[in-house]
């Protein structure tokens, strides 16, 4: 692998790569990978596991490991930014479609948000259109291996086009609502929606 050419004056000094990858008041973690979590770990067994998508919906739907898997799912490749500032770029992932799962569910006319669940009681809200005309993903695979547990494996949420806090680890269900119902962090002085190019950090920001 080539490396972009140095400027004199800057070696040494921490320069992102692709500084226009990177949003506002970030910073590239290069290959680190921090783990964030306001709990502690879950070691949830795939036996156990299972993923639910209810609320206003024509049918409930509860997916068990093998379901999930057996969906059509893909490979994707995705910049993470956590609202603590550090970025990661370029994520492998494998999963399934968020817009997917829904559709098999269902969403009634009233349905206009999304609130993700994890085992653990740690919630997100999004309103649906973040879930259903921008990409997002159920995975179970990070950089060709199993998610591990410290990442939300078995398997996670992932919004990468919002701020990470909303791609809730060990998700488990999908409640689809007529309203917005702020989550976890969003509850605690964080923006509602989180959208790293604007810098949604909390609540007040535009
Ligand atoms: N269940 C759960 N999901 C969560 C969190 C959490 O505390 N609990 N933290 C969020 C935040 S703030 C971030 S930055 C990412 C961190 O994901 P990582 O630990 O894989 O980097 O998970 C998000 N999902
Ligand atoms: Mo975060």
């Amino acid at each position: 692998m080539t490396e972009p050419p140095v400027t004199r004056g800057f070696v040494g000094r921490r320069r992102p790569a692709r500084p226009d990858r990177l949003p506002p008041g970030q910073y590239d973690a290069g290959e680190q990978w921090p783990v964030l979590a306001a709990e502690p770990t879950p070691l949830v067994a795939t036996d156990r596991w299972s993923l639910t998508v209810d609320g206003l919906v024509e049918h409930e739907r509860t997916w068990d490991w093998a379901g999930l898997r057996a969906e059509p799912h893909e490979r994707l490749t995705v910049d993470l930014h956590c609202v603590t500032a550090w970025s990661r770029l370029d994520t492998g992932f494998t999963g399934v479609r968020v817009a997917d799962l829904l559709a098999e569910a269902g969403p009634l006319p009233d349905a206009t948000h999304v609130l993700a669940h994890s085992s653990t009681g740690y919630t997100a809200n999004l309103p649906l259109a973040d879930v259903l005309d921008h990409p997002a993903w159920v995975v179970w695979e990070a950089q060709g291996a199993p998610l591990t547990p410290e990442h939300g494996g078995p398997a996670r949420l992932l919004v990468p086009h919002l701020y990470l806090w909303k791609s809730v680890k060990w998700v488990s269900r999908l409640e689809l609502m007529d309203h917005d119902d702020p989550g976890f962090w969003e509850r605690g002085g964080y923006h509602d929606r989180g959208d790293p190019w604007r810098e949604q950090r909390y609540q007040g920001d535009p």
